[in-house]
């Protein structure tokens, strides 16, 4: 699926490799740091290592993972997804892009299809070091961020279909037109999401029309809907109130309303015992550091069904990522790093 793997040799021929790394795919508008900082963090543990001429038991895999993002291909850490068989490889393989083009033609073109099976093949443990993308570290003052679980996501796209007609003569009264419903739709759903508390999540994107055409009444208005929180049951709950207000607005607007279930990442626990190594690291550091979850899924989620795996946080800028103006300092960056060679090396030797 064209995820890369980098190995430093330990010094135990079948002790089982320490995966470092996270990915290097974007978002269309996304800023620098976001997956980047994971895999620089990664090779930069690599090259101390050298520097120092220091040997671990363990080997240490610097890993890439194919398409995070989920941006342009729809399924979020797809490459992590298939690697855990939690996606069919073929499935992940005919994603489409917006232009019909599938992951298998650009691995193709790219020469990425890689021949290694993507499945576990044993780890003795891994980190993933990444900006928090949120506000709490920056707001608290805090400089590493030991995170101990990711919340949970799913992804819908939402298919609403109205009847075209001419946006002119046609009356109001009696329009079937998609438009209408999910004015109203995304309202609701926004106030229920938000009447579950501060860690919900609800965002609206991609809104499409059909036919492209401003003076003809939508035949079908399609978006997609990303649903979050930490509580897996509560994250079912939404769920549940989502489709039944899609189906309430649809039936008082005279439109078709089809729900689909795309990507479901449930809430996620770290490793306890690396949790205890991140924070340990911190300490040796000298920098400040306190436990958090992720509110932002990453490829460690599917990781952590295989290994014991934890990830270690980095504030950034405003809390401000998926963002061009995403944004951490080089002694923010170092922290991570640091840290993140701590625990390797606490682990791999
Ligand atoms: O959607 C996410 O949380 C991540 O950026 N894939
Ligand atoms: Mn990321
Ligand atoms: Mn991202």
């Amino acid at each position: 699926i064209g995820t890369l793997w980098v190995r430093r040799p330990g010094t135990a021929p079948a002790a089982e490799p320490v995966l470092v790394g996270s990915h290097l795919d974007t978002q269309p508008t996304g800023g620098r740091f976001d997956g980047v900082y994971g895999v620089l963090g990664g090779l930069e543990v690599i090259e101390r290592l050298n520097d120092l001429d220091a040997a671990t038991r363990h080997p240490i895999d610097l890993v890439v993972w194919t398409n995070e993002e989920g941006s342009r291909f729809q399924y979020s850490m797809m490459g992590s997804a298939v690697w855990s068989q939690k996606m069919e490889l073929e499935g992940a393989l005919s994603l489409t892009d917006v232009d019909g083009v599938t992951v298998a033609d650009e691995l193709d073109r790219l020469g990425w299809a890689g021949s290694r099976p993507a499945a576990p093949s044993g780890a003795a443990a891994a980190f993933e070091l990444h900006i928090e993308q949120g506000p709490i570290l920056e707001d608290e003052g805090i400089e590493i961020g030991v995170v101990t679980g990711v919340q949970g996501l799913r992804w819908y796209t939402i298919e609403l279909g109205g009847f075209p007609a001419h946006a002119g003569p046609t009356p109001m009264i009696g329009r079937r037109d998609p438009a209408r419903a999910i004015a109203g739709l995304v309202d609701d759903v926004y106030a229920a999401v938000e009447a579950k508390g501060e860690w919900a999540r609800a965002t609206f994107a991609q809104f499409r029309s059909h036919p492209v055409s401003p003076n003809t009444i939508p035949e079908t208005l399609t978006c997609t809907l990303d649903l979050r929180h930490p509580d897996g049951e509560v994250l079912e709950a939404m769920e549940t109130q989502m489709r039944a207000i899609v189906t309430a607005r649809c039936e008082a607007t005279g439109v078709t309303g089809e729900v689909t279930l795309g990507n479901d990442s449930p809430p996620v626990h770290f490793d306890e015992g690396l949790v205890a190594t991140i924070e340990q690291a911190a300490a040796a550091v000298g920098v400040s550091n306190r436990r958090m979850i992720s509110g932002a899924g990453h490829d460690a989620c599917y990781v952590a069904r295989h290994h014991p795996t934890a990830m270690i946080f980095v504030p950034c800028q405003d809390g401000l990522s998926h963002n061009e103006a995403e944004s951490i300092t080089s002694e923010q960056a170092a922290a991570g790093a640091s840290v993140l060679l701590g625990a390797v090396r606490a682990v791999a030797s």
